[in-house]
């Protein structure tokens, strides 16, 4: 059985999101509810360890007990304009796909390889961020999207790749995941699927074993991506179909 289809996270893999959206956002809904707390980078980077907007609110709060506590409702609340600033941010063009991220949805277009999404962030972001970047027709490009809260445990719980490989049909060992971290890695090895790291500024140096390859990028022609471990370890290159069908076909191989 050939490799029948693709599975990206969102943040962090599709688009550097986190920086300068997510947390900008963040801290607009913060600073619009009076609260008396902003998150720089290196702190949202530390809070990133937990996946979702909402959990990781009360995980900030929970180590920070000089700051009002709110109630599950309040953070949802505040989580709510958050998504809308995001939404509305994300549709000015801010934020563009990592390198090759475009070409590769293209060539698995092109070789009846099918894509699909599975992400902890809320399915409005996805959305905004997937027109943005790949216009009105986009969402029709993604076979299955696993999104936010349709399932009540989030990465690195493998549940949102489960959700996805159920409604695609398949089995994880017909499929490839990208990720960018490794609560992404420990969700979707959780699931049982190979997985690519191509890794961030915030997600550097974590620790990718159990990785197939782990990379800057995907790579385009003019911006080779590295290989940072694996057998190329080294080298520049594209990733492209044949290159992950080769790489895929390790993972089978009796
Ligand atoms: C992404 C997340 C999300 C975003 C924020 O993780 O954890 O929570 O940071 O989105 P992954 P929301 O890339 O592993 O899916 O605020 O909508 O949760
Ligand atoms: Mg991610």
């Amino acid at each position: 059985m050939p490799l029948q289809a693709l599975i990206f996270d969102v943040d962090g893999t599709l688009a550097d999101t986190e920086r300068d959206a997510h947390r900008v956002a963040f801290n607009q809904a913060f600073a619009e509810a009076g609260l008396p707390f902003a998150w720089d980078v290196p702190t949202y980077g530390v809070y990133l360890r937990v996946t979702g907007g909402k959990e990781r609110l009360r995980a900030f709060l929970e180590e920070h007990r000089e700051y009002p506590q709110l109630s599950d409702e309040e953070i949802a609340a505040l989580h709510r304009a958050k998504t809308h600033h995001y939404v509305e941010m994300v549709a000015t063009g801010l934020l563009p796909l990592r390198p090759g991220v475009r070409r590769l949805l293209d060539a698995a277009r092109d070789a009846d390889i099918r894509v699909a999404i599975a992400t902890t962030t809320t399915p409005a972001n996805v959305e905004a961020l997937l027109h943005s970047t790949l216009g009105a027709d986009a969402l029709a490009r993604f076979a299955v999207i696993g999104a936010g809260d349709v399932v009540p445990r989030k990465k690195p719980a493998p549940d949102i790749y489960q959700y996805v490989l159920d409604r695609l049909g398949l089995a994880a060992g017909e499929c490839l995941a990208i990720e960018d971290s490794v609560n992404g890695l420990r969700s979707a090895r959780g699931a049982a699927l190979p997985t690519l790291i191509t890794e961030t500024d915030y997600t550097r140096g974590q620790d990718f074993s159990g990785a197939l390859r782990v990379l800057t990028h995907l790579g385009e022609p003019e911006d080779p991506a590295r290989v940072i471990t694996g057998s190329e370890a080294g080298s520049r290159l594209l990733v492209d179909i044949p290159l992950l069908r080769q790489w895929w076909a390790e993972t089978t191989a009796p």
